[in-house]
């Protein structure tokens, strides 16, 4: 039986006593940014499965959230210490910003975390920039996180939830200085295999950080057992691995999988909320005005999403299979991201270049084989988007878990969509339904995609159900940590 989020904030006070919960993370939950209107600020929720998951269980328990003050008003909302209650309609948790120069932003956030880490951990060393700088200040922000954490810990017995790779080296700063406190990490990432993580120079060091932990949280037991065999081969660490345990300086570690998903009932209310079959209507007129079936796909601009790649056996299935001109059209939402990077940015422009290319080549008059959207679009919406798909494709060369697979399928109430899937996203490993397929093969891909769109209807029903059934929910996923965390502590 899935848990009600309501139902969290009671297991956890079960669980944990009345230990205070503090969870640590880059993104905050709520940014204050000035209006357009001079002297107003006004309150944003940055949108995200996590944040806004997290966010009812911190107003249920009134712990704290430690995170980086992005928004350009968070300062002039805070007190001295740099806390600020919400949410602000009525206030239940502590927000506390930690402040962030330009330069901190630059070489913690854009540097390391995003040039070093977040391509090392997709398995693309060669994109990876070693930058003394960045390294200098990942550590210098990692002790300004680990500050702010141990302050909100106060004097009490709390339970510290860290996530993502900007935060590893936090919990062993944390550790130091109160031995006792109970910590946990997830890592939303794929951890790398040993042959590639010990490229780093600083591998031993980010392995200590998390070692400091007492659950190091994965989505697949693959990336547990790659974070195990790098802390035992770099790090020097004894290694239990039936138990998944890594012992360090007389610290136990533990490793575990934990498949996170999403809201499913959010997806699927908003599929089927009042007005959506006119909305549907209304999307495939304008994509697909002269019938035919429509694709989708939803990602952030990010080169371990396998854009280039998805276009190219896109490009294949209209060349080799004529039949489908005009017949299949392809819309891909592309939400901008980190495009300070120059790797983004040059994906950015390929991803424009293509897509012309693909129109050029095929479009007629009547007819645009790919709809490219470069914007943000509201939960809401990406549901009406995703029922009135034929075809979904996650193509990622590389991918922790991949949400937009699981939004799909919940959104799917007429059961008539397929997933198409990269092997190589984490949620293929439990998907069973989805037409799997390898990115880097795009001839294959496009075969994959031309059965995928012959499939008969009763066939992509059955296979939809079957995803529907066995899906979890991000409520799940949190019992699931949460039970297995207080056994440990
Ligand atoms: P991401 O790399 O961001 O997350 P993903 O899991 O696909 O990847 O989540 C993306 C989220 O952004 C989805 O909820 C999606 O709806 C949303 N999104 C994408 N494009 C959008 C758009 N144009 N407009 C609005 N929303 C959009 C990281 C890891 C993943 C892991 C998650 C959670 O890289 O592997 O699944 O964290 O742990």
């Amino acid at each position: 039986m899935p848990i009600a989020p309501d139902e969290l904030g009671p297991l956890f006070r079960t669980l944990f006593g009345g230990r205070r919960l503090v969870v640590v993370s880059n993104r905050e939950p709520y940014e204050h940014r000035w209006a357009q209107e001079v002297g107003e600020i006004e309150v944003q929720r940055p949108a995200g499965g996590l944040t806004s998951a997290l966010d009812p269980l911190l107003q249920a328990l009134g712990g704290t959230w430690v995170a980086w003050g992005s928004g350009e008003a968070d300062a002039d909302t805070v007190d001295a210490e740099g806390r600020v209650r919400v949410p602000p309609e009525s206030p239940a948790y502590t927000l506390r910003r930690v402040r962030l120069t330009q330069d901190d932003v630059t070489h913690y956030y854009l540097g390391f975390s995003n040039q070093f880490l977040w391509p090392l951990c997709h398995l693309r060393p060669a994109l990876t920039r070693i930058r003394a700088r960045h390294w200098e200040r990942y550590r210098r922000v990692n002790r300004r996180f680990a500050e702010a954490t141990l302050e909100e810990a106060g004097g009490r017995d709390a339970v510290v939830w860290f996530h993502d790779y900007h935060l590893a080296l936090a919990p062993l700063l944390v550790r130091r200085r109160r031995p006792e406190l109970a910590l946990a990490h997830f890592w939303h990432i794929p951890f790398p295999p040993y042959e590639i993580f010990r490229l780093g120079p600083q591998a031993g060091d980010l392995l200590r950080g998390m070692l400091a932990n007492d659950l190091m949280g994965f989505h697949l037991a693959g990336f547990a057992d790659n974070f195990l065999r790098c802390a035992q081969q770099i790090a020097g660490a004894e290694i239990d691995w039936e138990a998944r345990t890594a012992t360090l300086d007389g610290h136990v570690c533990h490793a575990g999988a934990f498949p996170i998903s999403i809201d499913v009932e959010q997806f699927r209310q908003a599929a089927d909320a009042p007005g959506v079959e006119g909305q549907m209507e209304r999307l495939r007129a304008r994509y697909a005005p002269g019938g035919g079936m429509v694709g989708v796909g939803v990602d952030r601009m990010d080169y371990s999403k396998g854009l280039p790649e998805k276009l190219k056996a896109l490009e294949f299935l209209w060349e080799r299979y004529p039949e489908f001109r005009e017949r299949f059209t392809f819309v891909q939402v592309a939400v901008p991201s980190r495009s300070d990077i120059e790797a983004y940015d040059e994906l950015s422009q390929k991803v424009d270049r293509q897509v012309w290319e693909i129109n050029e080549r095929f479009g007629t008059a009547d007819w645009r084989p790919v709809h490219l959207l470069k914007q943000s679009l509201p939960a809401e919406r990406l549901a009406v988007l995703y029922r009135m798909a034929d075809l979904c494709i996650v193509s990622s060369l590389q991918d922790g878990m991949n949400l937009v697979a699981k939004e799909f399928v919940a959104s799917q109430t007429d059961g008539r969509g397929v997933l198409v899937l990269s092997e190589f996203a984490g949620a293929a490993e439990e998907m069973e339904g989805a037409v799997l397929v390898n990115p880097y093969d795009p001839e294959g891909c496009s075969l994959r995609i031309r059965e995928a769109l012959g499939m008969p209807p009763e066939e992509r029903a059955a296979a939809m159900r079957r995803m529907q059934e066995g899906m979890s929910t991000i409520y799940d996923w949190m019992e699931s940590y949460f039970t297995r965390w207080a056994a440990l502590v």
